[in-house]
């Protein structure tokens, strides 16, 4: 009897332990995260299974093409033999030529995407694709992955916008794809007009967004539409794979990775902070992202609307990732990254096409009027970081303004406090000022009323003639320069600081202090205080304030 028990005993570790052998040696995957600096095409192939996607079995090449003939579609623009490959579109066109129409890819998810399922009355998506002077092989590639590596039913259409390239039929040949439809401007307008030209005329609820020479990958569709369903305020992307800019070999990006920037308003990949990486056990939920990098993503359509569509005063290409991120965080939705959904991007070094009002203006426009739009106090920081913005043209934002007062949106410091605390604050290098009227000082008194006084000067300084002026605030320490009544003849005071209050909002006028929304001056009202808000007259003394750095 005990040698019975003693052999079922054995019997049971030795299963006991073939078991734990079995299910480490299934999950040893997740035990090896990727630990890569690098921040794109990370080796995390270790989870990645062996399996390559091919082209669902019984669609016919015919079906999924109609009419059209990609062999003459591509042969039709050759690469000349002596060409530079890389000139005219930053990758290797001869190998992208090489590839043809299609390729299996790797299919880089973790391997337990495979095992999550989706609601089988997902809607169907209008994909939008817009492109200046893109190569026929890369596009063509980026249509036909779509078709191939979609459920048919889930793609509506796909609208290309040929935003004004050389040649037209690039686009107009392919709209004998059957769903493809081709928009072709009649001026370059840049991706932005472009992309919101084509969502203007999709029929699909949801729309999805890709860059002209991608490949997606197997069953990326399905996750981000599942999430836009469920709720419509989401803005998801994929994991973006890379498509190597000399090769063309696919390549996994790291799981780890969610969109971030500088003050500069500079995109950059960065590592999930670490207790969020941490308290991820499973390797298929959603990301949470600051930013999006952009190009590829999907979006309710009636949420794109809702929301304000994109800034279409911006140009060419830059900056309406970081206009469109912090819109849909400040005003209601959420951005996520779903690493079950992969799709390959050749990312280049350098824009093969022409910017009419130059690369770098046009940068500092797009990114300027986010900034002024969205940042509220905070873009003192971007200014810093890029002081050539300042004084550069960026056009009126007063409808984004108004978009924004309309929706009811967030302040920048919410953004920044909880959606993105990694986000470092500069260290505030403040500067104090006397604002000087002859021999005469601005001074507080009694905490919040103001006078002239004789100027202090050298260690004998007190704190109230010391002013920090950030424009648009007037501040001595949490104290803000604030009107009392918008007319002529009102009272200043001092109150505590607002971001928000439109009676603390000052800027320089020459050498006078004009408040923003009233117009009107900071007077002395000679020869007695206390000082009030005048008609403005720059030139009087009694309103000229003249900033005298102290330390
Ligand atoms: C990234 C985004 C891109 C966009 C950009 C910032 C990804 C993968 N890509 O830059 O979508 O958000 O950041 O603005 O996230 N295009 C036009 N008209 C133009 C210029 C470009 O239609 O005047 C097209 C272009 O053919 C391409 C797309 O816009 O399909 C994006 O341009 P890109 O590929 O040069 O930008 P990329 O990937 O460097
Ligand atoms: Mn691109």
């Amino acid at each position: 009897m005990r040698r019975i028990r003693a052999n079922a005993i054995a019997i049971l570790t030795v299963a006991w332990i073939l078991g734990t052998f079995y299910y480490l040696w299934q999950d040893k995957p997740r035990a090896s995260p990727s630990s890569a600096s690098q921040p794109r095409a990370a080796g995390v192939k270790s989870h990645l299974p062996k399996s390559v996607t091919h082209p669902p079995r019984g669609e016919p090449q015919g079906q999924l093409l109609g009419t059209f003939d990609e062999k003459a579609y591509l042969l039709g623009k050759p690469l000349r033999p002596g060409d530079d490959p890389y000139r005219e579109h930053a990758f290797n066109l001869q190998e992208s030529d090489r590839l043809g129409s299609e390729r299996s890819i790797r299919d880089t998810r973790h391997y337990r995407c495979a095992s999550v399922t989706f609601d089988p009355d997902l809607p169907s998506t209008s994909v939008i694709i817009t492109f200046h002077n893109e190569a026929r092989s890369t596009l063509l590639r980026t249509i036909k992955s779509v078709l191939v590596r979609s459920p048919a039913h889930l793609i509506q259409e796909m609208i290309l916008v040929d935003d004004f390239s050389s040649d037209p039929e690039d686009c107009q040949l392919l709209s004998q794809i059957p769903k493809v439809h081709c928009l072709r401007n009649e001026r370059r307008e840049g991706l932005i007009r472009s992309r919101v030209r084509g969502a203007g005329v999709a029929s699909a609820s949801i729309l999805t967004f890709l860059d002209s020479h991608c490949e997606v990958n197997t069953d990326w569709l399905q996750p981000m539409i599942q999430r836009v369903k469920e709720d419509r305020t989401r803005v998801v992307s994929p994991i973006i794979d890379v498509i190597s800019l000399d090769n063309f070999a696919y390549l996994a990006a790291s799981a780890d990775l969610r969109g971030g920037f500088d003050w500069s308003l500079h995109f950059k990949w960065e590592q999930i902070p670490i207790e969020q990486k941490m308290a991820r056990n499973d390797p298929t939920q959603p990301i949470r992202t600051p930013v999006i990098a952009g190009g590829i993503f999907v979006m309710d359509e009636s949420w794109f609307n809702h929301l304000g569509q994109y800034d279409t005063q911006m140009d060419i290409w830059g900056g309406e990732n970081f206009e469109l991120s912090f819109r849909v965080w400040m005003c209601g939705g959420s951005l996520e990254i779903l690493p079950c959904s992969r799709v390959g991007h050749v990312f280049r070094k350098r824009h093969p096409y022409d910017f009419p009002e130059g690369n770098a203006l046009t940068y500092i426009k797009n990114t300027r009027r986010a900034a002024e739009v969205w940042m509220d106090e905070y873009k003192q920081y971007y200014y810093a970081a890029r002081p050539s913005a300042q004084g550069k043209a960026y056009g009126s934002i007063a409808d984004r303004l108004a978009l924004r007062r309309k929706l009811n949106c967030n302040s920048f410091r919410w953004y920044l406090e909880n959606v993105y605390p990694e986000l470092r604050i500069p260290e505030q290098k403040v500067t104090y000022s006397l604002l000087k009227q002859g021999e005469l000082c601005l001074e507080s008194h009694n905490s919040d009323s103001l006078r002239l006084a004789e100027c202090k000067s050298g260690s004998g300084i007190p704190a109230s003639q010391k002013w920090t002026l950030m424009e648009p605030q007037i501040r001595q320490q949490d104290l803000c320069l604030a009107i009392t009544a918008f007319s002529s003849g009102s009272k200043v005071r001092l109150e505590p600081c607002s971001p928000k209050e439109s009676r603390q909002k000052w800027k320089p006028r020459g050498p006078a202090l004009q408040h923003v929304i009233s117009g009107l001056c900071l007077d002395s009202q000679p020869p007695v205080g206390p000082p009030i808000t005048t008609q403005c007259r720059p030139q009087m003394a009694s309103q000229s304030w003249e900033p005298k750095l102290v330390t």
